[in-house]
């Protein structure tokens, strides 16, 4: 299987830092193709645990090379942070490959970033605060600043001042803040220039000779199907394409040459940030959920909102991505529990939605439709085949897997990475 796509099936944190790390030893390169250091991946080997944001998991396999694709918004003063911390804990940080056409998070946007959720008030997203929506934007408005311009001072300071000219505006007329000064913004991105260099290519091309070669190839989306800007619960989304397609668009990789797609679905549900969450729990059980998951932010430490799983969405994020198989994470967390509500469907004014309802404001009204499954009490944590499972566990996972249409190749019981079983 050389190129493998992997993405996240809810709202993101299903747990896909540590399905990629668990395929890496046998992939040669891992992409991160959409987000930035929004992303927060928890990766935990021989008890050691990892956090990271901008940099692809795959930076924690020997021998694998991790690529940040043209998809991806890059905080250069993230990039060097993260990749100090690594090496100061004796990881290898030298393979890792940018490309050229990635677009740069400049000091502006994560200023706009933040005053523009403090602007909107009780209308805000609950965005990560780090600049990846206005950077976005600005790439779609053509006045983004890319990494090959840090080669060009007098290129970089032309964009900049072109961005400035329209983005004090705004902060000065609209949010009544200080304007930003060209130099300063031109100062800062160039001090990373001289590092960054050895580290840029043409990846597009890197990917295509790595797959012509028969080298294995991982796409590691950020965030999540429902955070897609066009598949997502919009506006309550990210900026990028989160679904197994911006794994093509954000590298340069085309469709034809992806042979299989993955998707993460934890055994239950969290969101954070706004937006509609229909098996969203507000009572014990959330918090129950929230404790026993350790659900809270890996990248600004929220607190994340949780509920039942959703086959509703689980069947979605099979069909807008393609999935061929499912890794199910964090079964163990609803060990204890009498029985475990599944939704099956909606029910929005009295009618019965099977799918994803179309229209935003129906989805918002969803009331999900629960069928009980039986629970389990004993410690699956140590579990390391599918037959070792309590049976009803394993009856949960063979519901689960009729619902969401697609198989269930994996199962996670723990967050170390020998803490899961294989199915066969
Ligand atoms: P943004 O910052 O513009 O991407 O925010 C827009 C929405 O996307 C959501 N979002 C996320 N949701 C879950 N996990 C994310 N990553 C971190 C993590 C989040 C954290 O892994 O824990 O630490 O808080 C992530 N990144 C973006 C966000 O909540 C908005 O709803
Ligand atoms: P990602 O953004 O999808 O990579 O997920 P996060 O890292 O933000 O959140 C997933 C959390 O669940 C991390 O803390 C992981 O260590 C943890 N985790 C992953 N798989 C399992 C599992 O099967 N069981 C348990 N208990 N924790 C898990
Ligand atoms: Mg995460």
């Amino acid at each position: 299987m050389p190129a493998i796509v992997l993405v996240g099936a809810q709202w993101g944190d299903e747990g896909k830092g540590k399905a990629t790390d668990l395929l890496g030893s046998s992939v040669d390169y891992v992409v991160k193709f959409n987000g930035g250091n929004n992303a927060g991946h928890t990766i935990v080997i021989d008890g050691e645990k990892y956090a990271l944001h901008l940099l692809p998991s795959g930076i924690l396999t020997p021998g694998c090379t991790p690529v940040i694709g043209n998809g991806v918004v890059v905080d250069l003063s993230v990039l060097f942070e993260e990749i100090d911390a690594l090496n100061a804990r004796g990881v290898d940080t030298s393979r890792l490959v940018v490309s050229a056409n990635a677009h740069l998070i400049p000091s502006y946007n994560r200023v706009l970033d933040k005053v523009t959720e403090r602007f909107l008030g009780s209308r805000r997203l609950g965005t990560t605060g780090r600049g990846i929506g206005p950077t976005y934007a600005d790439k779609m408005s053509r006045i983004g600043i890319r990494v090959q311009d840090l080669f060009d001072e007098k290129i970089l300071r032309a964009k900049i001042e072109g961005a400035l000219d329209i983005k004090n505006q705004v902060l000065v007329k609209i949010y009544n803040r200080r304007a930003i000064e060209v130099d300063e913004v031109v100062e800062e991105l160039l001090t990373y220039a001289e590092r960054l260099r050895p580290m840029v290519a043409d990846t597009g091309l890197l990917l295509s000779n790595a797959l012509d070669e028969g080298k294995t190839v991982l796409f590691e989306a950020g965030q999540a199907t429902l955070l897609d800007v066009d598949h997502g619960t919009y506006p309550f989304v990210t900026s990028s394409n989160a679904t197994s397609a911006g794994a093509c668009t954000g590298s340069g990789v085309p469709p034809t040459r992806i042979d299989r797609v993955i998707a993460i679905l934890k055994a239950y549900s969290t969101r954070v940030g706004e937006g509609p969450f229909p098996t969203e729990l507000h009572d014990e059980m959330g918090d129950r959920l929230r404790d026993v998951g350790a659900e809270f932010g890996t990248t600004t430490g929220r607190p994340r909102r949780c509920g039942w799983v959703d086959a509703v969405v689980g069947r979605y994020a099979t069909r807008v991505n393609g999935v061929t198989d499912f890794v199910v994470t964090k079964l163990d967390v609803l060990t204890g529990l009498e029985t475990i509500p599944v939704c099956v469907a909606y029910d929005v004014n009295g009618v019965r939605h099977d799918e994803m309802p179309v229209s935003q404001s129906d989805f918002h009204h969803a009331v999900p439709v629960y069928e009980e499954l039986p629970g389990w009490s004993e410690d699956i944590s140590g579990c390391r085949t599918f037959e070792e499972l309590p049976v009803n566990a394993q009856r949960y996972i063979e519901r689960l897997e009729e619902l969401i249409g697609a198989r269930i190749s994996t199962v996670g019981v723990g967050p170390g990475r020998e803490a899961t079983i294989e199915r066969h």
